[in-house]
């Protein structure tokens, strides 16, 4: 009997990459797998868990096996959460809607951008589910402030805010394409404060504008204090590189980090977040929550990232190619099977608990 009678469903996360690759318009597409300049990170990013080999322990009973974790006190059914990206509608029509009730349905949490193409609003109606912010700070403060409180009142559970992106890395497809957002489609947090830079845009990318005129590159953790000193949130900061940071970031009080650089998509050439993990967890001590992102495609990836320090994952990319995919379906699809693929890693492992996902897993293969 020939295969093809048979419905090709994906059978893993890069398959969901490559269908959708198939279904998406090429601008959209570029725009959600790119990296920046050589994508020499975004390449490092999935490489580096091929040079980490894992040791499995023997004759443990893994026949009852609980993948539940808390993040910030929040309890999910996987340590693994769906991490901010912007302009899912441009992957399926119901967008950020789709992608929170696919977190819901997976029992985890989703952190919806600040690029989101539904309004906060609409994404907190349309699910039960826990949700963090991920906030771009504005020149604008006042702005900056009323989109905190906005997100406050709807209920999102923490402000995670985005610390690697003074400016948007230089994506030479997006550059190409001169990329922007598909017609009928805005920046719903910020709405027509968009229109107004777009208009005074030339080429380049809406993108590039947005970040340009709105954002603001002067921020320091002087901001991101007076962040804390007008939220009642617990707050997170994303895109922490180095051990220094790290523990600043203890230091002036935060609750998490997420060790991440922006899945290769700003600065090239540094180095896999997984490679970052262990000396920032060591550095950190379990005085926050630390998070990682970057790469994470199979099972085995999340139990290397526990094992070396992180309390749970975020994933990118792989949500969106399951919106383009297949929708709500298609995301819930992904979370699915990156829950199973972690479920059997950690049989075969010998672990039960995920909180027995320790360093003497990981072994470094060195050619
Ligand atoms: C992102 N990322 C991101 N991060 C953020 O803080 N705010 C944002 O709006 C976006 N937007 C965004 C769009 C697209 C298309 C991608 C691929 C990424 C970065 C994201 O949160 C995360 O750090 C990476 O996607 C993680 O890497 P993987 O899982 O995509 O390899
Ligand atoms: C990006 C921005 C929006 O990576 O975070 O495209």
């Amino acid at each position: 009997v020939s295969g093809d009678i048979y419905p090709k469903l994906p059978l893993s996360l890069s398959e969901y990459e490559e269908l959708a690759g198939s279904v998406l318009d090429k601008p959209a597409y570029d725009y959600y797998r790119s990296g920046a300049n050589d994508e020499i990170t975004l390449a490092e990013n999935l490489q580096a868990y091929k040079r980490i080999q894992l040791y499995p322990r023997i004759l443990v009973d893994v026949e009852k096996r609980d993948l539940t974790t808390t993040v910030l006190g929040q309890e999910i059914s996987m340590p693994i959460m769906i991490a901010p990206t912007a302009f899912h509608k441009m992957a399926c029509p119901s967008g950020e809607i789709a992608t929170a009730q696919a977190a819901e349905k997976n029992q985890t949490l989703m952190v919806l951008s600040s690029l989101s193409t539904t309004t906060p609003e609409e994404v907190a109606a349309s699910t039960s589910g826990p949700l963090w912010f991920q906030l771009y700070i504005y020149k604008d403060r006042d702005l900056t402030k009323r989109v905190i409180h906005r997100v406050e009142e709807l209920g999102y559970k923490a402000l995670c805010i985005t610390v690697d992106a003074p400016l948007l890395g230089r994506r030479e497809r997006d550059v190409r394409n001169t990329f922007s957002l598909p017609k009928g489609l805005t920046i719903a947090t910020v709405g027509d404060y968009l229109e107004k830079a777009m208009a005074e845009n030339a080429k380049n990318s809406s993108l590039n504008v947005y970040f340009t005129n709105l954002l603001d590159q002067s921020v320091t953790w002087r901001d991101v204090e007076w962040i804390r000193s007008i939220s009642e949130l617990p707050i997170i900061l994303k895109g922490v590189h180095r051990t220094d940071d790290a523990i600043r970031a203890v230091e002036h009080g935060f609750d998490g980090i997420v060790v991440s650089n922006h899945g290769g998509r700003q600065l090239d050439t540094v180095p896999a977040t997984i490679n970052l993990l262990p000396s920032i967890s060591d550095a950190v001590n379990g005085r926050l929550e630390i998070f990682l992102d970057g790469g994470i495609r199979r099972g085995t990836d999340v139990i290397k990232a526990l094992a070396l320090g992180a309390r749970a994952v975020l994933i990118g990319r792989p949500i969106l190619w399951g919106l383009a995919v297949g929708g709500y379906e298609g995301a819930s699809a992904v979370l699915r099977l990156i829950r199973d693929e972690t479920d059997l890693a950690m049989a075969l492992c010998g672990i039960s608990n995920v909180s027995e996902a320790t360093k003497d897993l990981i072994g470094y293969r060195t050619a």
